[in-house]
C-alpha cells in the first residue's frame, strides 16, 4: 500500500536575518538533517516520492483570514526593516523575502499527502515542511508558523473528500493553539495535544491550553489537551497518555482520517522541550495510531530543535509508517507522579464526554489537582544528555508464515510453512513439530510472525512452551474455552484471557481473566496494552478459541496492536472451528490496516465495574495500568519513581 514521502529542498531556502535568541533554533538545517537521515538509512527510497504544491489562495482561506493572507502577502516585497516591524505584531516567529513562498508549500505539502493517501495512491505517508504550522491562527503567525497546516488538511480533507471524522494528534511539545481555535467548536475534528505546561509558565502561556478546556458548544469533548506540569517526562509517561487518554478515546470517536502535527521537540535533548522520552518511542506513538482510520495517517513535521534527536525521530516515525515492526521498548517504569495528575485530570474532564471515561467522575481528583503545585519531586535531568542510538535493526526476510491444511489456499501476502526460507528443507511436517520449527524461525528472526490452524490450541501451546525455554511470552486468549491448565506460572508468560463467560479467578499477577460482554477494545487499549508494554515480551502468542464475541475488525485491530510488542514477532494459534478468520488474520500479520470499526457502542456499567476493579487490582504490580495520581501518604510508603529516585 505504501508510505509517502512529501519533501522539497525549496522549503530550506529562508531563515532567520537578525538577532533574536528565541528564534535562533528555527533553521534550514532542520529539515536538512531530517531528509538526509531518511536518504542515508534507506528509508527515504521505500517510501513514494511525492511532490510538494503551492497552496491555493482558496485553500489558504480555509483557515486563515483574506486580511491576514494579504498581509503576508506583500512580505516577499519587504525591506528587512519592514520584516522586522512586521514580525512585531505576533509572538515568536520571523518573516523573511522567501517565507511566504515556502508557507504556501508547507501547505500544499500537508495537501499534497492528503491527496495521496484520500486516493488510495499511498496507505499512510509524511510530510517534512518547514515553516511548522500548529499555532498559527485566522489571523495571526506564532511560534515559527506562518500557515496552519494541518488544520488546513484537515478542512481541505472534509471538503473534497466528504471525510466525516479527523482526529489531529498533535505530539508536538507545544500547544498547537492555532488548531484548537481552528476547530474548538466543530464535533467533526478531535484534537488531541499534549504540551510543556508547567501551570501555564511556558511559552504559550495560555489558560486556553490546560486540561479543562475541552472544546466549546456543539464541539464540547472535543478537544483534549494534556499539560505536562514539569519536564523530564519519559517514554512511560506518553505510552500512558495514548492508553489510557487518546486510545480510548480515537476508538470510540472512530475517525476516517488521522493527521499528526509531528513535533519532535518531545523528543530528549530537544532544547525546548527539555523531556526525556527517546526518539524510539515515535515508532511506537505511531505505531499505535496506524490501524485507525483503515490506515489513513498523515504525518507533518512540526517542530524538534535537536538536530540529531529530530532526525533519529523522524526515521523511526517512518520506519513504522513502513510497516516496520517498532524496536524493543526500553525499561518501562510507570508514570510519575505528576504525568498520573494530568491524566486524571484530562480523564476526568472529559467523562462526560466519552462513555469510555464515565467511569473516570467516579474518581474526581481530590487533594490533587495541576493547579496546585504538584506532588513528589521534579525528575533531575541529567546535564549531558545521552541516549543509545537507535539500534539498526534488519527485520527478517519473511513475513508472515501460514501453517494451514493442504486443502486451504494460502493467504494472500504469507507463505506456506513448513518450507524453509533458506533451502534446507523442514524435515519433519506433522503438525506439532512443524509448529517448533516455526517458532525457532520466530526466535532466529528468520520471520517476523505466523499462524497455524490447530485441532487443539491448549495442546499447541503446551508444545509452544515445551519449545521455547528461555522466551518471556504475552500469551492473549480470545474465547469462551478455558486453555490454560499447562501453562508455567512463573512469570515466563503474562496471560490475559478474554472471554464473555466468567471462566476463572486471577491466581497470580501474570494470569489475568477478563470477563466483558463488550467493550473490547477498551480493555485492549487500557489493559492489555500497558500490561503487554510493562511486561515486554520476547514473543506474543495469540490464541482464538471458539466461543467469542470478538469481531472481525476487532481481532484485527489486536493483531496489529500486538505487534508493537516483542520486536513484532507474533504468533497466532486459531482453533480450527474459527477457520473464517485466517484471512483477516494473515492479511493484519503481513501489515495491512485493519478494517474500520464500527463508532463503538456505550459499554455497559457492568463491564466498566469489571474493568476498573481489574485495573485497581493490578496496579501495584504493574504501574502502567495507573491513572490516578496516589495521595501523598500512600506515595511516601509504597514509592513511586518520583520517591524513590
Ligand atoms: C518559545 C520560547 C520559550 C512548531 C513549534 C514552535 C515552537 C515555538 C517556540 C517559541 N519560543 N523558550 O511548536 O515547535
Ligand atoms: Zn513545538
Amino acid at each position: 500500500m505504501g508510505t509517502a514521502l512529501v519533501h522539497d529542498e525549496e522549503m530550506t531556502r529562508y531563515k532567520l536575518l537578525w538577532f533574536d535568541p528565541a528564534c535562533a533554533i528555527e533553521t534550514p538545517e532542520r529539515l536538512t538533517v531530517s531528509h538526509e537521515a531518511l536518504v542515508r538509512t534507506g528509508l527515504a527510497a521505500r517510501c513514494v516520492p511525492t511532490p510538494v504544491r503551492e497552496a491555493s489562495d482558496d485553500d489558504i482561506l480555509l483557515v486563515h483570514s483574506k486580511e491576514y493572507l494579504d498581509a503576508v502577502k506583500k512580505t516577499p516585497y519587504m525591506t528587512l526593516d519592514d520584516l522586522k516591524e512586521f514580525t512585531l505584531h505576533y509572538g515568536d516567529v520571523y518573516f523573511h523575502p522567501n517565507i511566504y513562498h515556502c508557507a504556501k508549500l508547507a501547505v500544499g505539502a500537508a495537501l499534497q499527502l492528503v491527496d495521496a493517501v484520500m486516493t488510495g495512491k499511498v496507505r499512510n505517508g509524511m510530510a517534512l515542511v518547514r515553516p511548522p504550522g500548529h499555532h498559527s491562527m485566522r489571523s495571526a503567525a506564532s511560534g515559527f508558523c506562518v500557515f496552519n497546516n494541518v488544520a488546513i488538511a484537515a478542512k481541505y480533507a472534509q471538503q473534497k473528500y466528504a471525510v466525516q471524522r479527523v482526529l489531529i494528534v498533535d505530539w508536538d511539545i507545544h500547544h498547537g493553539q492555532g488548531v484548537q481555535y481552528a476547530f474548538e467548536d466543530d464535533p467533526s475534528v478531535l484534537y488531541f495535544s499534549w504540551h510543556r505546561y508547567e501551570h501555564q509558565e511556558f511559552w504559550p502561556n495560555l489558560r486556553d491550553s490546560d486540561y479543562d478546556c475541552v472544546g466549546k458548544d456543539k464541539g464540547a469533548g472535543f478537544t483534549i489537551n494534556v499539560p505536562w506540569n514539569k519536564i523530564g517526562m519519559q517514554n512511560s509517561d506518553y505510552l500512558a497518555v495514548f492508553c489510557h487518554v487518546l486510545l480510548p478515546v480515537a476508538y470510540e470517536f472512530c475517525p476516517e482520517l488521522v493527521l499528526v502535527c509531528a513535533g519532535f521537540d518531545s523528543a530528549i535533548g530537544d532544547p525546548e522541550g527539555e523531556m526525556c522520552a527517546t526518539p524510539d518511542i515515535f515508532a511506537h506513538l505511531t505505531h499505535l495510531l496506524m490501524n485507525l482510520a483503515g490506515g489513513k495517517l498523515c504525518a507533518v513535521l512540526e517542530g524538534g530543535y535537536n538536530l540529531t534527536s529530530l532526525s533519529q525521530s523522524v526515521c523511526l516515525t517512518v520506519q513504522s509508517l513502513l510497516g516496520d515492526p517498532p524496536p524493543r521498548p526500553t525499561e518501562l517504569q510507570g508514570p510519575c507522579q505528576s504525568a498520573l495528575e494530568s491524566i486524571q485530570c484530562v480523564r476526568s474532564a472529559h467523562s462526560k464526554y466519552w462513555s469510555c471515561l464515565q467511569h473516570a467522575a467516579e474518581r474526581p481528583p481530590s487533594d490533587v489537582s495541576t493547579k496546585l503545585e504538584a506532588s513528589g519531586e521534579a525528575r533531575v535531568i541529567k546535564a549531558d544528555l545521552v541516549w543509545p542510538q537507535p539500534a539498526r535493526h534488519l527485520p527478517p526476510a519473511f513475513c508472515t508464515a501460514a501453517l494451514i491444511p493442504e486443502d486451504l489456499l494460502c493467504p494472500l501476502g504469507c507463505f506456506r510453512f513448513p518450507w524453509d526460507p533458506h533451502s534446507q528443507r523442514d524435515v519433519d511436517v506433522s503438525t506439532w513439530s512443524s509448529l517448533t520449527a516455526l517458532v525457532r524461525r520466530l526466535e532466529k528472526n528468520e520471520i517476523r510472525n505466523g499462524l497455524a490452524l490447530v485441532s487443539d490450541v491448549s495442546m499447541a501451546m503446551a508444545h509452544v512452551f515445551g519449545h521455547t525455554p528461555k522466551q518471556r511470552v504475552v500469551v492473549v486468549c480470545v474465547g469462551d474455552t478455558e486453555v490454560l491448565s499447562g501453562l508455567p506460572e512463573d512469570g515466563k508468560t503474562l496471560t490475559v484471557h478474554f472471554s464473555k463467560e466468567a471462566l476463572d479467578k486471577p491466581r497470580c499477577k501474570y494470569y489475568i481473566p477478563v470477563c466483558l460482554k463488550k467493550s473490547l477494545m477498551q480493555a485492549t487499549c487500557s489493559l492489555l496494552l500497558p500490561l503487554s508494554y510493562q511486561y515486554d515480551p520476547d514473543l506474543v502468542l495469540l490464541a482464538r478459541v471458539p466461543g467469542s464475541h470478538m469481531g472481525q475488525s476487532e481481532w484485527q485491530q489486536l493483531v496489529g496492536l500486538l505487534q508493537g510488542l516483542a520486536g513484532g514477532h507474533m504468533l497466532v494459534l486459531i482453533q480450527e472451528g474459527e477457520k473464517a478468520l485466517v484471512g483477516p488474520t494473515a492479511s493484519s500479520l503481513s501489515g495491512s490496516p485493519a478494517s474500520s470499526l464500527e463508532p463503538l457502542p456505550a459499554p455497559g456499567a457492568e463491564d466498566i465495574e469489571a474493568l476498573e476493579s481489574l485495573k485497581w487490582q493490578l496496579t501495584t504490580d504493574w504501574k502502567l495500568l495507573q491513572t490516578s495520581a496516589q495521595c501523598k501518604e500512600f506515595t511516601a510508603c509504597c514509592g513511586t519513581k518520583a520517591a524513590t529516585t
